[in-house]
């Protein structure tokens, strides 16, 4: 499957239209393409042409399902993916010049601090455990009803209706993007039962195909593999649409190099217990095996 990605990576290099993104920088971009890998057998579409942490996505993955929004118990566990939208948004407010590293033991270290400068926002996994609702109050008034777990019903839903068409994880909650520090990336799942097998459907808005891509694709599997298993059914497909499909300018050079490297291997992963609940997964539960990846390949990311 991999050859899928590279070529992916190619056609937006070689025929991608050049444009001006939000962040200034510069893209090349397609729009609307399809990857499709098969989970079954314990595969997962993890890239061997460049090593890639797949346990920082790992961490990423639980961390939106606890609904947590505050980078803080990611930095706990060494996961700086997520670091760069506070830390601008934090030098912007004060006018310091504080580095990444600074600022991450700072929010590690002091509670309040990072109460006030780790939180992203009602970002994924706000909207996907605790979805807000409202309720009329009298008088044209509304308060805050009992948040919508998007997840735990999902996993109802696939038990007791395998035949719906409505089994969707949704993050793009309208009335909430302005507060978000970013609005969400991957922001539609939609699962669907074929037979024993459980497929996953991910609709991604926009996607950096150099560095975004390979944790979202091993974090879309990761999901998918939990819910199956939850579920009662077995691994099926994994479907990525992606709508703004783009390389930053700036990662030519990992481009170029790794577009002559050659796929090696067929990394597996293994959920090796069983919990109770989709929301009682622990990192240690899970393990990649047969994973030998080329050389790590790095490029700035886009803030
Ligand atoms: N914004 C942009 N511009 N790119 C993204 O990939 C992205 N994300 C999330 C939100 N906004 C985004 C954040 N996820 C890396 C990986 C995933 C990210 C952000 C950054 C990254 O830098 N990866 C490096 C180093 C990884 C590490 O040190 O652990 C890599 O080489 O893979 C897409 O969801």
């Amino acid at each position: 499957w991999e050859w899928q990605y590279l070529d992916l990576m190619r056609r937006i290099w070689e025929r991608g239209d050049e444009r001006i993104d939000r962040t200034g920088i510069g893209t090349r971009s397609i729009f609307g393409p399809q990857l499709r890998f098969d989970l079954g057998g314990d595969r997962v579409p993890l890239l061997t042409t460049k090593r890639v942490f797949w346990k920082a996505a790992a961490r990423e993955m639980l961390w939106f399902l606890t609904g947590e929004t505050n980078i803080r118990p990611l930095l706990e566990q060494g996961v700086t993916i997520w670091s760069d939208w506070p830390l601008a948004k934090y030098r912007q407010a004060t006018g310091t010049e504080v580095s990444q590293q600074e600022f991450e033991a700072r929010i590690v270290e002091d509670e309040g601090f990072a109460a006030i400068w780790g939180d992203l926002g009602p970002v994924y996994g706000k909207q996907w455990v605790d979805w807000p609702t409202y309720e009329p109050a009298g008088e044209g008034l509304f308060r805050q009803g009992p948040g919508i777990n998007q997840v735990a019903l999902l996993i109802e839903g696939l038990k007791s209706n395998p035949g719906g068409r409505r089994h969707i994880v949704e993050g793009w909650n309208v009335a909430e993007l302005d507060r978000m520090a970013l609005p969400p990336c991957h922001k539609t799942y939609q699962f669907h039962v074929s037979g024993e097998r459980l497929n996953c459907l991910l609709y991604q808005r926009s996607c950096d195909v150099a560095l975004g891509l390979p944790f979202n694709l091993f974090g879309a599997a990761l999901l998918t593999r939990m819910v199956a298993a939850q579920a009662g059914y077995s691994p099926g497909e994994l479907i990525w649409t992606g709508g703004d499909t783009h390389l930053y300018l700036n990662h030519a050079e990992l481009v170029t190099e790794q577009l002559v490297r050659i796929p090696e291997g067929e990394p597996r992963l293994l959920l090796t217990r069983q919990p109770d609940s989709i929301f009682d997964y622990r990192f240690e539960d899970f393990e990649v095996v047969d994973y030998a990846p080329q050389g790590r390949l790095s490029a700035p990311v886009a803030v």
